[in-house]
């Protein structure tokens, strides 16, 4: 047999996040524990399914006229609608003007994608800045689709906060009308977020040098339990009449990951340039997926319709944000309770699915070799993975690892 025309691909690395799960997975260990990636786990450790989504699949199975057609290539008309209403406002005057053109994608990832493709065709500046450090995915995903990628100063390791004079200086020195990616809430991985006094200097910031806005909004409503409140980034920015573009994922919020239902928005100037962008957005849509799936789409569209179902899933999804600070308290104070050397206070004061713990690469290493925890090699852990059982493992791991690894 003559070798494979194959034969001189190389062995790729794993993802650096969901490479861990991989690893995790293969561990025989009964302790193990998998904080990789940012999926909300139960009391119990188990993955969530919320009761309205439960309830929600239920209505569309029993509903005998739907069928499993083709969605247009922008997706569900309703789902689009409902996900443009809830990242922008019930009131947005931008929607009401018909300045939103919002089309279903897969997931927060798959909007990323359509968005910056979109860009890099018929948008005139080609760079856009992400916060440095950031999802390890967005580096990727707007490269490959033809942008050039550029950093801006965000965090300070030394303080565990926001690099907010590095972050205007660096976007102050950006080209005019570059993009600037933000993370609309519950930055990934730090935890850290603008306050809204710094939210506002960014705006004006970026509105004086014409800088593009792009919102990566993954997790809204999973930061302070509040979906209003989680969209007060984005919504100043489109207040004051500008442009921007939004990415929205219902993975977290709605726990539908593998469903992977997600929108993009584009808020125009004019109804006519809206109408005009999506009919390009269908070009790039269409070549790469043909049209989205039904089934999460039709699950979110749903909920998001009916009153008492949207006060049920945000009820839900409140729990989960309150257990993921409960989790926060419970370390801190189990890493208090050891006396583990260091100042700990960020567990406590970061916001939303991550802790970034500040533990070095060894460090990870260590806890994953002798206390079979499984996390990011930046020191990142989801705290979403966490329960009550899991901590008093996790604190004598960080405690051992802080105080034998250098
Ligand atoms: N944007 C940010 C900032 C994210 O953290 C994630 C997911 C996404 C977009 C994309 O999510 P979606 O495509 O599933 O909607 N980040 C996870 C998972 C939770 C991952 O890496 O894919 C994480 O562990 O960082």
């Amino acid at each position: 047999m003559s070798d494979s025309v194959f034969a001189s691909v190389v062995q790729a690395p794993e993802d650096p996040i969901l490479g861990v799960t991989v690893a995790y997975n293969k561990d025989q260990s009964p302790v193990k524990l998998n904080l990789g990636v940012g999926a909300y786990r139960t009391e119990e450790g188990k993955p969530l399914v919320l009761n309205v989504v439960r309830k929600a699949e239920q209505m569309l199975v029993n509903d005998h006229s739907r069928v499993k057609e083709y969605l247009p290539i922008t997706g569900l008309a309703d789902f689009n609608k409902l996900s443009a209403k809830l990242i922008f406002g019930a009131n947005s005057p931008a929607i009401q003007e018909n300045r939103v053109t919002t089309v279903q994608c897969l997931s927060g990832t798959g909007s990323l994608r359509v968005g910056a493709e979109f860009l890099a065709r018929h948008y005139h500046e080609k760079t856009i800045y992400i916060p440095q450090p950031t999802w390890g995915n967005h580096p990727k995903v707007f490269t490959l689709a033809g942008l050039s990628v550029k950093t801006y100063r965000y965090y300070n390791p030394s303080t565990r906060g926001l690099d907010f004079s590095g972050l205007l200086e660096d976007l102050g020195n950006a080209p005019s009308g570059a993009i600037v990616l933000l993370h609309a809430c519950a930055h990934n991985p730090t935890g850290v977020d603008p306050t809204s006094d710094q939210w506002e200097q960014i705006r004006q910031l970026m509105r004086s040098k014409e800088l593009l806005p792009f919102f990566d909004s993954a997790y809204q409503g999973f930061a302070s339990g509040n979906l209003d409140a989680d969209a007060e980034s984005i919504r100043m920015f489109v207040a004051d009449g500008g442009e921007c573009l939004a990415a929205q994922s219902y993975a977290k919020n709605m726990g539908l990951y593998g469903e992977r239902v997600g929108a993009f928005s584009i808020v125009c100037k004019t109804a006519d340039v809206a109408t005009r962008v999506e009919s390009q957005l269908k070009l790039v849509i269409r070549p790469m997926y043909s049209n989205p799936p039904i089934h999460g789409a039709s699950i979110v569209a749903t909920i998001l319709k009916d009153g008492d179902m949207y006060t049920e899933w945000s009820v839900e999804l409140k729990a989960m944000a309150d257990r993921i600070i409960s989790m926060r308290q419970q370390l801190y104070d189990a890493l208090c309770a050891r006396g583990t050397p260091g100042d700990w206070s960020h567990i406590i004061k970061q916001i939303g699915m991550f802790t970034f713990t500040g533990l070095n690469t060894s460090q990870v290493a260590f806890m994953t070799k002798e206390y079979h925890i499984y996390m990011t090699s930046d020191g990142r852990i989801s705290m979403a993975g966490l329960s009550s059982r899991t901590v008093p493992h996790l604190a004598d791991a960080i405690h051992a690892a802080v105080t034998s690894v250098a």
